[in-house]
């Protein structure tokens, strides 16, 4: 192939690669869920409300776990929370090993208003091209992860006026929140009921694909080829 015509060609795959990279965990969503893409500047409490959609969008990749993480749930199946703490059975927690690299996705719900009367249902489900770990779905675990792995930029948290954040069975309001784990950990199904004040959120913490990374060191090998070819035009 005439270099032209092939440094030509590596312009064009480079860009489109790094493309298909970043948007390779997030497969598919339906229901009542709206894609994000980049991240947005803040889902602190009231900063992004909808009565319609359970916002998503994928937070960190590749982060390595630098101690043990005990996470809410790991297994497939129905899950049903409670709040303050679930009863035994309630949840189905598991823990993720120091050194594990993991992808991060964020589902926020945040019905418009504060003090609402009545409750506000939604459901949903999003399925990643990767194996999902485990879900962080309590106010304390969202917390204490925020930092290492949210998006960067991305402002956390809840107004302390209204600090419950996370999910909850709305005492006597209405029924508990529900997560499904497909048996295959692709896909997560969220059915979530909004009372009272606070957030509704989960943290999703996924394997990334080898092939992604594989993905990413060709895209970073042609985007260096191309710096070079630019270079030697302008030689
Ligand atoms: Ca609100
Ligand atoms: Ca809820």
């Amino acid at each position: 192939m005439h270099s032209v015509t092939r440094f030509a060609l590596v312009c064009c795959l480079a860009p489109a690669l790094a493309t298909s990279f970043a948007r390779a965990g997030i497969v598919s969503i339906s229901g009542q869920m709206e894609l994000l893409s980049p991240a947005p500047p803040s889902v602190y409490s009231g900063m992004l409300e909808s009565n319609e959609f359970i916002r998503v969008y994928s937070e960190r990749s590749n982060v390595t776990l630098s101690s043990a993480l005990t996470v809410n749930v790991v297994h497939p199946g129905v899950t049903t929370t409670y709040q303050p703490q679930p009863p035994a059975g309630g949840v189905n927690p598991g823990t993720l090993a120091a050194g594990t690299v993991v992808n991060t996705y964020f589902a926020h719900f945040d019905p418009i208003g504060e003090d609402m009367p009545g409750t506000v249902s939604l459901t949903g489900s999003l399925t990643l091209s990767e194996d999902i770990l485990g879900l962080m779905v309590f106010k304390d675990g969202l917390n204490v992860t925020d930092l290492a792995f949210g998006a960067p930029g991305t402002i956390y948290g809840a107004d302390p006026l209204h600090p419950n954040r996370g999910l909850e069975a709305n005492g006597g309001n209405g029924p508990p929140d529900t997560i499904t784990l497909s048996g295959d950990f692709h896909t997560l199904t969220i059915d979530l009921v909004f009372a009272g004040t606070g957030i509704d959120e989960i943290r999703v913490f996924a394997t990334p694909e080898p092939h992604s990374l594989a993905i990413a060191l060709l895209g970073g090998l042609l985007f260096l080829r191309r710096e070079r070819c630019q270079l030697d035009r302008r030689g």
